[in-house]
């Protein structure tokens, strides 16, 4: 089965069915040079002091450079673009909110073996979650162009669908061959793998994901971006990032004053255990 490529005037309903019945799509040159081109320069300096992975599935001649919302302000209109959130709250708007889950950017390096086919959901432990509801909606953005040569992410179209815990191989994939520039989604019950890299470039992608705002992240924003940067942030990207609460905004801990909700009855309730101490 193929890869749909679409386009981004397609808007973010046609990606959302495209997910809902393939597990994957790819948006073709989706974003600007000139912005691709920011990201590249603010974080070479990073991927270049980032040592290779240490097991295979990481994948030994690949690099993977994280806590990009500090690292790289081009970075964040990436995780914040109109038309990936839009597909996102499409994908995962049975659940009451989403979250930024992880920002990486994946380099595989000439000579990386093709990565064990796999779920991106399996990292929950493989609970398995039911067919149909899914957890997670994942974008990896082409900084390099992606072909079958270079390490192309390997997708089993219509896999979304499949049972748990299956087993597959390179052969049983396709490419995900795109431009610098371009998107491929795809959900976290989709069967995909990195490729193997049997070019002398590196293949880089941006793999910015997101999950129900109940699962785990598996980048801890709190922590991978320093207070002092949080400060300077977009609201809406803070809340992305899982500064939300039940009773309280924790956005009152980055910016006071900025909650749109009052403190409700915990408010209340210290007000009361104040007056009678
Ligand atoms: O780099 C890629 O193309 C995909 C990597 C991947 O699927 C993963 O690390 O979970
Ligand atoms: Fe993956």
């Amino acid at each position: 089965m193929p890869i749909e490529h679409l386009k981004p005037a397609d808007g973010p309903e046609r990606i959302a069915l495209a997910l809902a019945r393939d597990g994957c799509a790819v948006v073709d040159r989706l974003a600007e040079p000139a912005a691709l081109a920011r990201v590249q320069q603010e974080l070479a300096p990073f991927i270049e002091v980032t040592p290779t992975g240490s097991d295979d599935f990481g994948g030994r001649r690949t690099k993977r450079t994280g806590g990009l919302i500090a690292r790289s302000p081009a970075a964040r209109e990436f995780v914040t673009h109109p038309l990936v959130l839009g597909a996102v709250e499409r994908v995962l708007g049975h659940a009451t909110n989403f979250q930024l889950h992880l920002t990486q950017v994946i380099a595989i390096g000439p000579d990386e073996p093709a990565q064990m086919v796999h779920r991106d959901q399996w990292a929950f432990d493989f609970f398995p979650f039911p067919q149909g509801y899914e957890v997670q909606c994942n974008t990896i953005w082409a900084m390099t162009d992606f072909t079958a040569a270079n390490g192309a992410t390997r997708v089993i179209p219509g896999s979304h669908r499949f049972e748990d815990k299956r087993q597959f191989h390179e052969m049983d994939t396709e490419p995900a061959e795109m431009e610098a520039g371009s998107v491929l989604f795809y959900t976290g019950s989709l069967y995909h793998g990195g490729g193997a890299n049997r070019s002398d470039v590196v293949r880089m992608g941006l793999n910015l994901t997101y999950v129900v705002g109940w699962l785990r992240q598996e980048e801890n924003q709190y922590l991978s971006v320093p207070l002092e940067v949080a400060r300077t942030l977009p609201d809406d990207l803070l809340r992305l990032m899982g500064y939300v609460d039940d009773t309280r905004d924790p956005i009152e801990v980055v910016k006071p004053g900025a909650a749109r909700e009052g403190f409700g009855e915990l408010e209340a309730a210290q007000r009361q255990l104040r007056r009678q101490a």
